[in-house]
């Protein structure tokens, strides 16, 4: 294997010429972008970057959830590495989260297919699997409910016809959407071997020790929780207030009691509810019912279990203060797992080559990669995010920085092409 050649300025030039474009999909005139799973842009998007794929000879294939593939056949038969993130966003949100991912997936492939397909390779540098530039459906998780949710049907985590039948707040079903824009394919995808992903970090731990690339190790655990708080409707002005059972003051209290539950475990745990529906919502009723999502996200699964703990009684406490019923559905879990300890050795070597700073790092946001390492070796690699700013239209990263994760990216997948962490 010679060593880690670096990209061409040409294939540079490209990849961030494809990034303005790609910028322009949902963008709200703020910096940022608002091109959540199956909306307008979202299929706009989709439909570019198939154009893009195929004007390189990649094949565009969509499985059964709509993930969104392009193949780069080079061993016939082989099974594939899987490289790429999410185009999906969040509501008026950063432009880098994802998109980044699946672009330099694109480009790492381009780049593969002409230094291969050149006739100059040597026998040695010839791959040995497919590469597959993989979009992921609806990693978000914004519109439709959970996140993460085309990886997590790939990966059997997430039934197919559970998510197929999941609807948006105004009763629009996946399979609706999916159906009309034409990405409900009927295969179940192609058969991976290895994966890789690159991803802003969403955090200010490589910008903070003036790192380049992160090397991810492990995931922080989430659970992520439907809580209903119900009342009785009543008339705000006219009720007497010893007659109240108000929803709304009971998930007030919620919120307020979650927020302040991170002060007890500083730097290991992080608590958010980040959208609260009320009922009936109106000026002149007190609310019968409120439904919230509570995202708890921890370094350590016994501070996690101790927080659970809290919860529960703070629960007991708000059904007697507020004269409530509160009750909760997990949604969505992962624990603190690792990535294989042999594609973090991988990825340190590559980028001791290429010589960009580096670190290991775990992952607090959820990625498609954590349903992938359930299922393959996989890889999960760090661009810095400017101070730390993710899901927020100002978020950014420095081109130089998006240069150096491409680099990163195509090593690691030309070694994993030939068979790294699987021969
Ligand atoms: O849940 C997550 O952390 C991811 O951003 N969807
Ligand atoms: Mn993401
Ligand atoms: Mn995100």
């Amino acid at each position: 294997m010679t060593a880690t050649p670096k990209i061409s300025p040409a294939r540079a030039e490209a990849f961030l010429a494809d990034f303005t474009t790609l910028g322009t999909f949902g963008a709200t005139g703020r910096g940022g972008v608002d091109r959540q799973a199956g909306s307008d842009a979202d299929i706009a998007q989709r439909r570019w970057f198939a154009g893009l794929l195929e004007q390189h000879g990649l094949r565009v294939e969509y499985d059964r959830i709509g993930n969104q593939f392009g193949l780069l056949e080079l061993v016939p038969g082989a099974p594939y590495v899987f490289v790429g993130s999410h185009l999906d966003s969040q509501p008026t949100a950063g432009k880098f989260d994802g998109a980044y991912g699946v672009l330099a997936a694109a480009h790492a492939a381009f780049e593969l297919a002409e230094r291969w397909g050149s006739g100059s390779a040597s026998e040695d540098e010839k791959p040995r699997y497919n590469i597959v530039v993989v979009n992921w459906f609806n990693e978000e998780g914004s519109r439709f409910v959970p996140s993460m949710m085309g990886s997590s049907v790939f990966t059997g985590v997430l039934g197919l016809d559970e998510a197929l039948a999941t609807t948006d707040p105004w009763g629009i079903s996946v399979g609706d959407v999916l159906g009309k824009a034409g990405f409900l394919g009927g295969g179940d995808g192609p058969t991976p071997v290895s994966c890789a992903e690159i991803h802003i970090e969403q955090g200010r731990i490589l910008e903070n020790a003036g790192n380049t690339i992160g090397l991810v190790t492990a995931t922080w655990a989430a659970s992520k929780y439907v809580v209903t708080v119900e009342g009785a409707q009543a008339h705000s002005g006219a009720t007497v207030m010893e007659d109240r059972q108000d929803a709304l003051y009971g998930a007030a209290l919620l919120v307020v009691f979650a927020r302040q539950l991170a002060d007890r475990f500083p730097g290991v745990l992080h608590t958010a509810i980040g959208k609260l529906d009320v009922y009936p919502n109106s000026p002149v009723v007190v609310a019968s019912q409120v439904t919230l999502l509570l995202d708890l996200r921890c370094s350590d699964e016994g501070v996690l279990a101790e927080a659970n703990r809290y919860l529960e009684e703070q629960f007991a406490a708000i059904e007697q203060t507020a004269g409530v019923r509160v009750s909760r559905r997990l949604s969505h879990e992962w624990g603190i797992n690792p990535y294989q300890p042999a594609g973090v050795d991988l990825a340190r070597s590559v980028v001791g080559e290429l010589g960009y700073s580096n670190q290991e790092i775990f992952t607090v946001a959820g990625h498609d990669s954590v349903n992938m390492k359930e299922k393959v070796p996989t890889v999960m690699l760090f661009v810095p995010s400017v101070e730390g700013i993710s899901h927020n239209e100002a978020e950014d990263t420095k081109d130089d920085d998006l240069v150096a994760g491409l680099d990163m990216l195509t090593g690691v997948v030309a070694r994993l092409a030939h068979g790294a962490l699987v021969d």
